[in-house]
């Protein structure tokens, strides 16, 4: 098979939504080559008519908490209910050292195995920039092949779960009871990105710590600012392992997307989204020019040894450097 195909063969089988081909389309806009970048682009070009009509559904939570076992039993029930499912995964530490904190589970094979539903395991290398746009192309994919659902596991750990927030419509935080705080590497600032908190291993001998934890997050939940008005953040127990609490789960995530709706906000911060990426795609390519400026390549060495010992402020470095990438230096 050849490595690469042509554009209307990359374009008819996504619109079918053959699984071999959505595979191969994100992994030609994930590859750093200039001319699979070029036929990537003309791809999600092509694509974007037929793309904004699934749920965006991000899952977050410390390595262990549970997200793979919980979208494989999540994602195996509403494919059973006639949804089309896409699992995609963002995970930054691979594109920092190439190891993966998501883990083994993210693998999936159970839903995998399911017709209706198409799992990417691997998530993309690079820089957590590029993993942003990989992820936001591969959403595009994944609805232009009619998945009605997507689903993206991340890691709340760093600054991945900022990023999955701007890509999704509802964000749903796993916790494990006993842990506490600390343990989870939850701070405030995830707990603030929820509209949905499950503690999840709320099984055998767990189940009274999970309660208790889902009282104490319920408290610190009243005292913040939801993250869509008038949207009073959730918090239940589940069992991603036997199964017990999913149903109730996917029935408020179904709940928020109606309140979002409702409110307009669903459309709202979609547009709020597209604006956001814009940007940080503009941030990407300038400072890519930047960096590749002559003038600025051939002055950047001194300015930062004059900046490292403290001959020039940082501040009047990042004048000069840009002085010189708008040809005023
Ligand atoms: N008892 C119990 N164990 C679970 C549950 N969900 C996940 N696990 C186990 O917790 C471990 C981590 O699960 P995994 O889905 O890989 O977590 P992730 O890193 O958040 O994706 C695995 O050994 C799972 O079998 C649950 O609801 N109850
Ligand atoms: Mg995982």
């Amino acid at each position: 098979m050849p490595r690469r195909l042509p554009l209307d063969a990359y374009v008819d089988g996504v619109r079918a939504g053959d699984r071999a081909i959505v595979g191969r389309a994100i992994t030609l806009i994930e590859s750093q080559r200039a001319d699979d970048q070029a036929l990537g682009r003309a791809l999600i070009e092509r694509l974007i008519g037929d793309t904004g009509r699934a749920h965006r559904i991000g899952v977050t939570g410390v390595p262990g908490a549970g997200k793979s076992t919980f979208i494989e039993a999540l994602g195996t029930r509403l494919c059973a209910a006639g949804h089309r499912v896409a699992v995609l995964a963002v995970d930054p530490s691979s594109a920092r050292s190439g190891g993966s904190i998501l883990g083994d589970k993210t693998r999936m094979q159970e839903l995998a195995r399911e017709p209706r539903a198409f799992v990417r395991p691997s998530p993309s290398l690079g820089a957590l920039g590029g993993v942003a746009r990989h992820s936001r192309e591969a959403v595009l994919i994944c609805e232009a092949a009619g998945y009605d659902l997507v689903l993206i596991e991340t890691v709340g750990v760093g600054q991945s779960e900022v990023m999955v927030a701007h890509l999704v419509d509802t964000f749903l935080l796993l916790m494990i009871p006993g842990a506490g705080d600390e343990l989870q590497g939850i701070k405030r600032g995830i707990l603030e990105l929820a509209d949905l908190v499950a503690v999840n291993k709320a099984d055998g001998d767990r189940v009274t710590a999970a309660e208790r934890a889902r009282r104490d997050y319920g408290h610190a939940l009243h005292l913040m600012q939801p993250r869509s008005a008038g949207w009073q953040v959730p918090v239940l127990t589940c069992s991603a392992q036997s199964g017990a609490g999913i149903d109730a789960l996917w029935a408020k995530i179904v709940e928020h997307r109606r309140h979002l709706e409702a409110s307009g906000e669903w459309q709202r911060s979609r547009e709020e989204q597209q604006v956001f990426w814009m940007w940080r795609a503009l941030e990407e390519r300038l400072l890519a020019e930047f960096r590749g400026h002559p003038a600025v390549q051939a002055r950047l060495g001194a300015i930062e040894a004059a900046v490292r010992s403290r001959r020039l402020s940082p501040d009047h470095a990042a004048a000069e450097l840009l002085a010189l990438f708008s040809g005023r230096g």
